[in-house]
C-alpha cells in the first residue's frame, strides 16, 4: 500500500488529537516496510479528493453523469441555539449527517449533495476505506450545497466524518455490487430450454 502512505489513516488523524472517540474505527496495523512513525500533519484544509492509489478505491469529481443520487443534510441535534441546554453543556453541539447510511453500487456514478443548513457552523466530509485509510476530506461550508458525483470500485463498508463533531457527525456508505451481479451466477442450476 505504499502509494497510499502520504494518505492520512486515521489512526494518524486520531493521533493527531483532532477525533475523539472514533469507536470501531480500526487502524492499519501494518506498517508499509519503511514507513516512518512520522508525525502525521493535521488534515487541515487544502481539502482534497481522493488522489493516486486511492481513486482505484473510489473516484469523486465535482460534477458529471450520475446514476443515482441522495441529498444528506446536516442535522443539528443539540445546539446552542436550540438547546437543551444540558445536553449541549455535556456533550458539547450535537450533530448528525441525516442520512447516515448511504447505500451505493459499485462502478455506479451516484451523486451526494450534502446541504449544510446551519447557518454559523461549518462542517466537513472526511471518508475512509475499510482498513481505515483516509481517501478524501473536503469541506462543507455553511449553508451551502456541496455535491460530489462518487463511483465506488471497491465494495464494503466505507466510513466517515465529520472530523469537527465527533463522535456524533459520522455515517457510513455500503457499496453494493453492481445490479447485474444478482444474475445467476455460471455454477447454479440453469433453467432447461
Ligand atoms: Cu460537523
Amino acid at each position: 500500500m505504499a502509494p497510499l502512505k502520504k494518505r492520512m489513516r486515521l489512526s494518524q488523524w486520531i493521533t493527531a488529537g483532532i477525533g475523539l472517540g472514533l469507536l470501531g474505527v480500526t487502524s492499519m496495523a501494518a506498517e508499509a516496510p519503511g514507513a516512518q512513525p512520522d508525525v502525521a500533519p493535521a488534515p487541515q484544509p487544502p481539502y482534497y479528493l481522493p488522489g493516486g492509489a486511492a481513486t482505484r478505491i473510489v473516484t469523486v469529481t465535482a460534477d458529471g453523469p450520475a446514476a443515482a443520487g441522495i441529498t444528506v443534510l446536516t442535522e443539528g441535534v443539540a445546539t446552542k441555539e436550540t438547546g437543551p441546554k444540558e445536553t449541549v453543556a455535556h456533550f458539547g453541539e450535537v450533530y448528525t449527517f441525516s442520512p447516515s447510511l448511504i447505500v451505493v453500487r459499485r462502478d455506479e456514478p451516484t451523486s451526494i449533495s450534502f446541504w449544510n443548513l446551519q447557518d454559523d457552523d461549518d462542517h466537513d466530509f472526511m471518508l475512509a476505506d475499510p482498513q481505515g485509510n483516509v481517501l478524501m476530506h473536503v469541506n462543507l461550508p455553511t449553508l451551502r450545497e456541496s455535491a460530489f458525483v462518487f463511483t465506488f470500485h471497491r465494495e464494503g463498508l466505507f466510513s466517515f466524518y465529520c472530523t469537527l463533531h465527533q463522535p456524533a457527525m459520522s455515517g457510513q456508505i455500503l457499496v453494493l455490487p453492481p445490479a447485474r451481479a444478482a444474475a445467476p451466477r455460471a455454477s447454479e442450476p440453469r433453467p432447461r430450454q
